[in-house]
Parts: C-alpha cells; structure tokens; sequence
C-alpha cells in the first residue's frame, strides 16, 4: 500500500490538519449519499429539486416528511470505524479542522470535538419565518416512511412552519462556518478531503483553496471525482477501510 504510506509520511509530519468530509464518510454506516439519499418511493424526485426553499414553500409536508425519515435514519446507524478515525486525527495532530458538508451527526458521536457545519444540520430545525431554533423534534410517532408528508411542527413563537437547519440550493452558507472552514484551509499542512464528489459549491471550493495556499491534499473516495486533479496523494477506497490503515501507520501507538 505505497500511497498509504505516503498519505502517513505527510499526517506525521503535519502541524496542521483540514479534515474535509461528505456524505461517502457515512455511506458506511448506511447513510445514504446525497446522491442516493432518494432511494424507494423518494426516487421520483431529484435531491437538488427537494433541497429548496422553494420545495418548501409548494410542499411542506413533503420536504418535511424527507428530512424526517433522514434523521430517523441516522439516529438509528452508528458512526463507523471511519469516523473514529476522523476523530484520532483530530486528537493527535497539533493543530486539525474537521469541516464536513454532512448534515447528519455521526462525526460528533464519533467524539469528534467540533465539526464545522457548511450545510447545517438535520438536528437544528428552525422557525422559517423568524429563525428561532426549534430544537430537535420529538421523535416522529412512527418511523416516517420513506415518501411520507409530515405536517411540520409550528413555532412557539410566532406560529410560523418549523423547517430542516440545512442550508437548501439557493441559500447562503453560514458565514461563520465558510470563514471558519476557509481560514483553516489556507493555514493547513494537510488537507484530507474524504467522500465527496467535490460538486456543490462553494464548499467544493475548500480542497482547492489549500493547495493553493499550498497544502498537501490526500483525497479518499473509490471514485474518480473532479478532485483528482488538486490531491497529491489519490486513495481509491472506502474510508471506513482506509482510514484505520492509515491512522495506525500514522501513529502505530494508536
Ligand atoms: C450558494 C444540505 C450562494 C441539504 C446540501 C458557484 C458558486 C456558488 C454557488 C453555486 C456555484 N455554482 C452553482 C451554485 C449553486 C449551488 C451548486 O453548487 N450547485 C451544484 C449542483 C452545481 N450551490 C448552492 O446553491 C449553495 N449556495 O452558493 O449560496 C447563493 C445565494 C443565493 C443565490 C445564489 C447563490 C448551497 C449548496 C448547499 C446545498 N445543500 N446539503 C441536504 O443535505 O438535504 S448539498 C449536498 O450535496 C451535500 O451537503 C454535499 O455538499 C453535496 C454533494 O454531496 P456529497 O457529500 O459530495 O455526496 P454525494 O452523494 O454527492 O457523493 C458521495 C461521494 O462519496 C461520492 O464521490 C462517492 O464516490 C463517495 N463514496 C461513496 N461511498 C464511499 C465514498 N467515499 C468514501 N468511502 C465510501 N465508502
Ligand atoms: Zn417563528
């Protein structure tokens, strides 16, 4: 396995480290992709049509009834051993980023201490009329199934529609999260960019921004992506399984 190897030369002598995620980091604890997160009866749709705010506004029930049988899907699988990995890296490399593009919460159950968000989260809904959180939703009174409509729930506030804490196609990012996420890709040693397809902007951005900085990008995915070109180091593999050889051949002590 030579470019593990060399993927485990430039981690150990990295001070500082951008882990940056997608969905493929999940798909091992059979969280579906993005792309494939419309499986069954949700086939009929397109992600990108359903991940809007104008989705939202025609069909609330709908868009809900999705975003509900996600989180229930991700509170019922666990984080898998790439994860855990993530968040040895995190706690062995000096100074480490972990930004993700997920919206599910398998890097925090993996201990990872603070992933940074760019597109949000299924466990923070909030109002869509005057943003108050709406805290987790009571767990739904039977598993949603798949292509369900939800009603979703109103706020206690000013009686507005309670909508997913995800940023949909159309809206802005969380300033906070892109500054975040772009000052520790210039700053970086190494950046890992690890099961995305590298297609959703600005986010796809991210990689790009730390070579140029001048950053070692090691890229793990079983796919070619558009990435190709900017990693130094390509691993074509899942990262439930390249991840562990590569924390241990990092730090053997691990
Ligand atoms: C915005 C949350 C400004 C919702 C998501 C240029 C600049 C700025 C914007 C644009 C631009 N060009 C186009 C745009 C518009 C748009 C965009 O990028 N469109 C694309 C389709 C071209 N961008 C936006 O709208 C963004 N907003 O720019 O605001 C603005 C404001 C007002 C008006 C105009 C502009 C907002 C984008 C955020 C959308 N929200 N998620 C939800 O989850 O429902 S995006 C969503 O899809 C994900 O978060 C992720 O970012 C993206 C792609 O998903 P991936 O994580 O990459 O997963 P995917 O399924 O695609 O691929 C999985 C990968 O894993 C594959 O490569 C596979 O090979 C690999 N894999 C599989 N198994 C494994 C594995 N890898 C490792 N191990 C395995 N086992
Ligand atoms: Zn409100």
């Amino acid at each position: 396995m030579p470019d593990v190897r060399e993927a485990a030369k430039l981690l150990e002598n990295a001070a500082r480290v951008v882990v940056f995620t997608g969905a493929g980091i999940s798909a091992e604890s059979g969280v579906p992709t993005f792309r494939d997160a419309l499986t069954g009866l949700w086939e009929r749709f397109d992600a990108q049509s359903l991940a809007t705010p104008q989705a939202f506004r025609d069909d609330p029930e709908l868009v809900w009834g999705w975003y509900e049988w996600r989180r229930h899907k991700v509170s019922s699988v666990h984080p898998n051993p790439g994860h855990l990995a993530v968040a040895t890296i995190e706690a062995r490399v000096p100074a480490a980023t972990l930004i993700t593009q997920n919206v599910d919460d398998l890097h925090e159950r993996a201990g990872s201490p603070d992933p940074v968000h760019l597109h949000g989260s299924l466990f923070a809904p909030r109002c869509a009329d005057c943003g108050k959180p709406a805290g987790p939703p009571a767990a739904p009174a039977d598993e949603p199934g798949e292509g369900r409509r939800i009603r979703p729930p109103s706020c206690s506030r000013c009686g507005g529609l309670i909508r997913p804490g995800v940023v949909w196609f159309g809206e802005s990012l969380p300033e906070a999260a892109l500054e975040a996420a772009a000052r520790a890709a210039s700053g970086a040693d190494v950046l890992l960019t690890i099961g995305t397809s590298g297609l959703v902007y600005p986010a796809a951005e991210i990689p790009r921004l730390a070579a140029r900085a001048g950053a070692a990008v090691i890229q793990i995915n079983p796919q070619p992506t558009p990435m190709d070109s900017v990693a130094l180091v390509n691993l074509r593999g899942s990262a439930a399984r390249i991840l562990p050889d590569l924390v241990a051949l990092t730090w053997p002590d691990a």
